[in-house]
């Protein structure tokens, strides 16, 4: 049952001293939102009447996450990630900008400076066992021009739904490539399919779906960033038709425009004719 013991001018009182509004010192942002934001808690503890105990676990959890580095992955298991998305689709739209592939969440396990090459990379370093996969794709501009020398930055998980850098047991940049795209805009890659990212078992944040009643599971999915000189970057994944958590992603980053479906290529001849039995580099 709501409760209300503090009246809500004592909240927003106490709030904006807290946040220094009644100074002319500081930093005018930083003063607005932590007033809003201490504000806004305060209305939370008071209506849901969280107790001491309660408020001091919540206190606790966050450390925790914080000390485990993995507040990168309470954001977008909160939806705050995919909030900020929709935020930023709403105000391109209202400013008139358009058209090209679906944005979704970056998620907290990009590296920087991974492995650059032109026109096509061999991602996997060969002792992976998940299936091969060819990726192939073509950058082009808001008009459908193609645009060369677009750098393609793209990471993803292992078969074991790990990724390099963070799981400890792959090579440095394993599954991460930049691949600057070629006359016509196109990139390809030979890689292994991915598999779904699961939060590790004795994190805070598989602690807090647990409590939800939520599973603390990623569909399979490949990350991109695609940048060009002139262009917008864009941040995105594309995920598999027929995985078992598509639609319950924990970090609510499917959207429908970015799920495709895997070709399976069973014979020899196809892969002949379609060139992809080349070594890559
Ligand atoms: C991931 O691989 C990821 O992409 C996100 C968003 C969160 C956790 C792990
Ligand atoms: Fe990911």
């Amino acid at each position: 049952m709501p409760t209300n013991l503090i009246s809500d001018a004592d909240k927003k009182n106490l709030a904006n001293s807290a946040a220094g509004i009644d100074s002319d010192k500081g930093d005018a942002r930083t003063k607005a939102v932590t007033a809003q934001l201490l504000y806004r808690l305060m209305q939370v503890i008071d209506e849901c009447d969280v107790s001491m105990d309660e408020f001091w676990a919540a206190v606790a959890f966050i450390g925790k996450a914080a000390k485990n580095e993995e507040l990168g992955l309470l954001v977008p298991g909160t939806a705050l990630e995919h909030f900020l998305d929709l935020r930023l689709d709403e105000a391109e739209r209202l400013a008139g900008l358009n058209g090209g592939t679906m944005r979704t969440i970056e998620g907290p396990l990009y590296v920087p400076d991974a492995p650059l090459s032109k026109g096509e990379a061999r991602m996997d370093d060969g002792t992976d066992p998940g299936e091969v996969f060819i990726i192939e794709g073509q950058v082009s501009d808001e008009d459908g021009k193609p645009i060369a020398g677009a750098i393609v930055d793209i990471w993803h998980a292992n078969s074991k739904g790990g990724y390099s850098f963070i799981d400890g047991e792959q090579a440095p940049y394993n599954l991460r490539r930049r691949i600057e795209t070629d006359e016509q805009g196109r990139y390809r890659a030979q890689t292994i399919v991915p598999n779904g990212y699961g939060c590790p078992p004795e994190s805070a944040t598989r602690q807090l779906m647990t409590a939800l009643g939520r599973h603390a599971e990623r569909p399979a999915h490949v990350h991109y960033f695609i940048s060009a000189p002139g262009h917008r970057q864009l941040t995105t994944q594309f995920n598999f038709t027929g995985d078992k958590y598509l639609y319950t992603d924990f970090a609510f980053g499917t959207r429908e425009e970015l799920v495709v479906t895997l070709d399976r290529v069973v014979d020899a001849d196809a892969i002949r004719n379609a060139g992809l039995n080349r070594p890559f580099a």
